[in-house]
This record gives structure tokens, C-alpha cells and sequence, in this order.
């Protein structure tokens, strides 16, 4: 079997999305996502100017030789460019193969651990009591965990705030859009918000919460302890994360359970967090740390040090890469949850996909390869739109972390 084809499908049912298709010789074809959010275009360029010309003839059988090739033959190794351009074509290859076997891609991968994935979704409001509203909503929807962001008073936006509640989209602007951050008036709200959850769900549900990376370590340290009667499920990306050791001093203060990641690429990115257990849940996913290739081996390093996945699934992570991920999902034994921001019908509509949701659960399906396709007539009606993320600053105009 030989490679004939890799292209690539640039698609803005509602948000923008990058798919690679590569397809054979003998007709079968896999796609995988290569979305970067705001910076969707450069990987379209690594792909079709650098990735596709040595693509074509290699057997596609030869997952893990290709993947090499891609990362140590570069030279320039790692970055989230190269590593969600090589994510593509290995999850295109592992759609191929699993197409080829006549397997749903978690037979490949060793089989199912578990019946289901559970996921979290996103509930938000602008204040308290709209995010109570919107968490009894998830409820109603059967899910088992959910995650709670809030508006905060005195400040203008937030991350994680949405004026459409299932699809938050924060890619809202053909320039970057500017937030005001205060760390004061965070620290003094976030407690009060789980406080009342807690008060009106008890402890049944799993409650999660993203900080987005804008605290210092001492200041998450007192977060993950003054949240600690609450027991959340995890706190995610509560500081930056390029200086891993900065969770030392997070992890000696607090047992509210961490989670980072979303961002990262490679295995070297979380290697001290997981082998000196600063985390509990590694959020690496398919599409931004190299395909199910390099996931399931972050996976199975973190696998020795008790470390849970926990795959970031936002909306700007396409339908390709959540039909993979919730293959390795399926497979993976330290499983933790998936996070499963829904997508438009929209964008359902270009990407007919096999996986199904029931009970708090995803499902992948049993469609061979990862089962989700990609509807190209459809996908040439939404062409590219620049819309960037925002960018954020403290209050007297310092740049901060968004
Ligand atoms: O593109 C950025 C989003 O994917 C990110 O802001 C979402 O932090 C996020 C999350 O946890 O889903
Ligand atoms: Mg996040």
C-alpha cells in the first residue's frame, strides 16, 4: 500500500478548522486534525510545503518509521506547528490502518478497559447564580462532572464566560480582543462559587475548574487549599507551566488535585511533573502533542507515577481529534476523563463522526478506523476566517497571561 495523496482541508463551519487527508492507492483514505487556534494557517503551510512532498509513496503502514522521520528528521524538533502537523498525519495513518484491519482504531490500541469515556462540560455564567442555572443544566443532561467557570465582579470578561452556553468560543475576534485581569478580585470569588455549588448539588457531581494559567505558584497554593472543602475533581493550568518545578511549591501546600497540560507538545514538556507526581491528570491530547503515537506514550509514562489522563476538548479541537482521543480513551489504562466542549451542528455537519454521548459517557462507536469523516463539498461553503484569542492585561495595562 502506498501514500497518493495528502491534502489539506481548511474548513470555518463557525470556527476555523486545518484536516489532513491522506489517501492510498488502494482507495482508503484517513483524515486527522491539525488545528491550531489563531494560528491555523502556519500549520496549513508546514503541511503542504514541507510534510506533504515526503509523504507521498511512503507505506502508511509504517506509523511509528513516519513519525520519526517527521520529528527527529526535521532537526527543528518539537513546537505546537510541528507537532500538530506530525499529529495529523499520524492520526490520519492509525485511520488508515484501523480501516485496513476493519477495526474501530481502540481494538488496535489494545482493546477496551472501560464501557465508556466519561467527559466534563462547561458551565458558565456571568455571575453566581447564572452559573448555578447552567450547572443544573448538565445535570438534567445526565452529566457525572462538570466544570464551573463565573463572571467576576468588578471585571469586565473573564476566560471561560460564554455568551452561547453549550459552544463557548473564545476566538471572537479578527484582531486579538483585550481582557482586564485582576488576581485579587479572582481569589476572593472563585471560593464563593463552589462554596454555593456544593451547597445546592451536594457532592454527588464532579466539579473541575480552569484557572488559565494566571496565577503564581503561591497564589494557586492558596486557591487549591481554600477550595479543598469543595473537593474538586481538579484545578487546572494554575500557573504558566514552562518551569515545571513550579508545581513543587503548589503540591506542598495543597491536596486539591492538579491538572496541566492543554498546551503542551511533547512527553519532555511534563516529564518532571509526572515522575515527581506534582500532577494528577496530564491534558495533553491528539492533536497539539503528535498524535495517538506520542499521547499513548505520555499516556504510559504517566501510567508508572499514578498520573490520569485528562485530553483537552475544546471546541477548537475538531471532531477528528476528539474521535481519536476517545479511541485512546477507551483503551488507555489510566483513563481520567475527557473534556468534551460540543461542537456546532454546524461543524457536526462538515464531520460526520461515529461517537455518541449518553449517560455522562462518550462513546467512539464501532465504525472502522477512528470514525469520523469529513464532508469536503460541505467544508468549501466555510472558507477560513481570521479570528484570533484574546490577549490580557492587570489592571494598570500590564501583558498578562490569557
Ligand atoms: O484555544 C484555546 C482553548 O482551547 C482553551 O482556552 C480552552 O482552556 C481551555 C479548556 O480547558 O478547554
Ligand atoms: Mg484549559
Amino acid at each position: 500500500m502506498k501514500i497518493t495523496d495528502a491534502k489539506v482541508i481548511v474548513t470555518c463551519p463557525g470556527r476555523n478548522f486545518v484536516t489532513l487527508k491522506i489517501t492510498t492507492d488502494e482507495g482508503l483514505y484517513g483524515i486527522g486534525d491539525a488545528t491550531l487556534n489563531g494560528r491555523e494557517l502556519s500549520v496549513v503551510s508546514y503541511l503542504e510545503d514541507h510534510i506533504a512532498p515526503c509523504l507521498i509513496g511512503r507505506d502508511p503502514h509504517q506509523i511509528e518509521d513516519i513519525w520519526q522521520y517527521f520529528y527527529r528528521g526535521a532537526y527543528w524538533r518539537t513546537g505546537p506547528v510541528t507537532m500538530a502537523a506530525i499529529a495529523a498525519v499520524d492520526t490520519a495513518l492509525w485511520d488508515i490502518k484501523a480501516k485496513v484491519a476493519n477495526m474501530p482504531l481502540y481494538q488496535l490500541l489494545g482493546g477496551k478497559s472501560r464501557n465508556g469515556v466519561m467527559v466534563y462540560g462547561h458551565a458558565n455564567g456571568r455571575d453566581i447564580e447564572e452559573t448555578v442555572d447552567e450547572v443544573s443544566k448538565y445535570v438534567d443532561l445526565g452529566y457525572k462532572a462538570i466544570r464551573a467557570q463565573s463572571g467576576i465582579p468588578g471585571l469586565a470578561s473573564t476566560y471561560g464566560v460564554s455568551k452561547d452556553k453549550m459552544f463557548y468560543e473564545p476566538a471572537d475576534a479578527d484582531m486579538p480582543s483585550e481582557n482586564v485581569w485582576s488576581t485579587t478580585k479572582y481569589l476572593d470569588h472563585a471560593p464563593k462559587l463552589f462554596e454555593t455549588l456544593r451547597e445546592k448539588f451536594g457532592f454527588d457531581y464532579h466539579l473541575l475548574h480552569d484557572v488559565h494559567h494566571r496565577l503564581t505558584p503561591i497564589e494557586a497554593a492558596r486557591l487549591g487549599k481554600s477550595l479543598e472543602p469543595y473537593r474538586l475533581f481538579w484545578m487546572e493550568d494554575a500557573v504558566p507551566a514552562e518551569n515545571q518545578e513550579n508545581f513543587r511549591l503548589i503540591r506542598q501546600h495543597t491536596t486539591t488535585p492538579l491538572a496541566v497540560g492543554e498546551i503542551f507538545n511533547t512527553i519532555w514538556d511534563c516529564r518532571t511533573l509526572i515522575q515527581e507526581q506534582l500532577i494528577d491528570y496530564i491534558r495533553t491530547t491528539v492533536v497539539h502533542a503528535g498524535g495517538i503515537t506520542h499521547l499513548r506514550r505520555i499516556l504510559d509514562f504517566a501510567s508508572i507515577y499514578n498520573v490520569r489522563s485528562g485530553c483537552h476538548g475544546a471546541t477548537d479541537l475538531s471532531p477528528a481529534c476528539m474521535g481519536a482521543s476517545l479511541h485512546l480513551g477507551l483503551a488507555a489504562p489510566n483513563f481520567g476523563i475527557q473534556e468534551y466542549m460540543r461542537h456546532t451542528p454546524e461543524t457536526d455537519e462538515v464531520f460526520p463522526h461515529a461517537y455518541s454521548f449518553k449517560d455522562g459517557y462518550l462513546h467512539p462507536g464501532e465504525t472502522p478506523g477512528h470514525g469520523v469523516d469529513i464532508n469536503e463539498d460541505l467544508a468549501a461553503k466555510y472558507p477560513y476566517s481570521r479570528a484570533y484569542l484574546p490577549v490580557n492585561r492587570l489592571e494598570d495595562g500590564t501583558m498578562w497571561n490569557w
